[in-house]
């Protein structure tokens, strides 16, 4: 790894009230020096004019970070300037010119990570917890940057070396002497312990995981039934294209729905009929491809038609997981909105606004089983593979003990040692570090 001077804008694209620019590099006195003339005393706030020769780009507040007291390691400065992106742009070339070049993705926490101040599995959870699409995600991302997480398998990597440590004692155990039963059977105990402390923090994991996958809610049903007058009651806004054309929306179309800090996708759908027109049929496959990959599936039927036969069979026949069917345009039929608890049908009326929150309220049902404690990671698939993997070692290696091979059964520990230490980032490939860092943001 190079430590030249890196330079990026942390802040997000567009217009804000305050902006970040971030420089890290081995030593950057000579940097400072160029490009504002003085020194900073580390870790203060310094009201300073930034000029180029005599240009005033901005009056920012500088911080100096000392290596190694910094998120990088390194020495580094950030910049906090007015949230103007030709302001910061001129900030940044003014680095450029001196020497630092931008930043790839990824490459600040890559030189934290390289500099040892956080492990492999703490990067990831930066860039989880700036992505992350919930509250819950968050406290989970929170969790495994805290260090917890990594310190769960730490424990878990020094309990097998342990346990290597004692069949190896048994290998080198004087060969006509028989082992000792009350040693192995002490062996396969703290096996099996170990074992079942593997399956705690898997089931820790897994929920994590699903986590930062944001739920998807298809709105289904005929054409005319409502779906698009639907989703902008819900949107608040004319989002879809509402007509009484039947076939108006052709396409399945993704939209993002905030519901009490949680973001859910909800995809408009093109109405389910036997058609010739070519992109009508287009449409409709998409609106089946929808169906599979929506985590609930709201089926919108016209109330002052009723439901069909063949819309209870298509329901029935489809790879639909879960379904609530919602009847529509009840400003025509004189009902009230409800949820009806024997039949589980809802009533609403996009027309009117009626029962908008109850479609809101089952939409937040879906969240309701999924309490994040303290003990809750925000795991990648990575990391639950190499979990998994480090535990079919486990088991196999208690096999070869019960069996008396006591050489495989020390290989197959060390292979789980393997395979945890990956997680943490021990040993681990250039392909594997570039796939993590590059799916960074810039300036992080
Ligand atoms: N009376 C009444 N009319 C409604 C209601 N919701 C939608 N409509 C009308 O029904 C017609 C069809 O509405 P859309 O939202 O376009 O229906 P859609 O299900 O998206 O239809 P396609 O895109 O063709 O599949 C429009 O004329 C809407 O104004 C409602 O609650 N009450
Ligand atoms: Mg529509």
């Amino acid at each position: 790894m190079n430590n030249e001077a890196i330079c990026a804008i942390a802040t997000p694209p567009g217009s804000s009230a305050l902006g970040i620019i971030r420089v890290s590099g081995e030593d950057l006195s000579l940097l400072i020096g160029k490009v504002f003339s003085r020194s900073f005393e580390a870790r203060k706030a310094t009201l300073v004019n930034i000029l180029d020769n005599d240009d005033i780009l901005d009056k920012s507040i500088i911080i100096y970070y000392e290596h190694p007291k910094s998120y990088t390691g390194e020495d580094m400065i950030e910049i906090i300037c007015h949230g103007n992106h030709i302001v910061m742009n001129s900030i940044l070339n003014l680095f450029i010119k001196n020497g630092a070049r931008n930043a790839n993705p990824g490459e600040f926490s890559e030189r934290a990570f390289f500099n040892n101040k956080i492990n492999l599995s703490q990067a990831e959870a930066v860039a989880d917890l700036i992505s992350a699409s919930d509250h819950r995600a968050v406290k989970a991302a929170q969790n495994s940057l805290s260090g917890k997480f990594a310190q769960e398998i730490i424990y878990l990597s020094q309990s097998i070396l342990s346990l290597r440590a004692e069949v190896e004692s048994i290998i080198n155990f004087p060969e006509d002497d028989d082992v000792p039963d009350i040693n192995l059977k002490n062996i396969e105990v703290n096996i099996d312990k170990i074992i079942s402390l593997f399956s705690e923090v898997l089931n820790a994991c897994s929920e994590g995981a699903t986590l930062n996958q944001r739920k998807i809610f298809a709105f289904v049903g005929k054409p005319n039934s409502g779906k698009s007058s639907l989703i902008n009651c819900l949107l608040r806004k004319d989002a879809s294209i509402v007509s009484g054309h039947a076939g108006t929306t052709r396409d399945a179309i993704e939209y993002e729905l905030n519901i009490n800090d949680k973001i859910v996708n909800i995809i408009d759908t093109a109405g389910i009929r036997d058609t010739n027109d070519y992109v009508e049929q287009e449409g409709i496959s998409r609106t089946l491809k929808s169906i599979t990959n929506a985590d609930k599936v709201f089926y919108i039927v016209d109330d002052s038609k009723g439901i069909t036969e063949s819309e209870k069979k298509f329901i029935k026949n489809h790879d639909i997981k879960k379904h609530t069917i919602l009847f529509n345009k009840i400003d025509l039929t004189d009902k009230k909105p409800v949820i009806d608890n024997s039949s589980g049908y809802v009533y609403v009326s996009a027309k009117e606004s009626l029962g908008i929150n109850l479609i809101k309220e089952i939409i937040q049902e879906e969240f309701s089983n999924e309490n994040i404690s303290e003990n809750t990671y925000l795991a990648r698939k990575r990391h639950i593979e190499l979990l998994n993997t480090a535990q079919e070692h486990l088991k196999e290696s208690k096999e070869n003990l019960m069996h008396g091979n006591f050489d495989f059964s020390a290989e197959e520990l060390r292979l789980a040692h393997v395979a945890l230490s990956s997680i943490l980032g021990q040993n681990s490939t250039d392909d594997l570090l570039n796939e993590i860092f590059n799916s960074f943001c810039i300036g992080k």
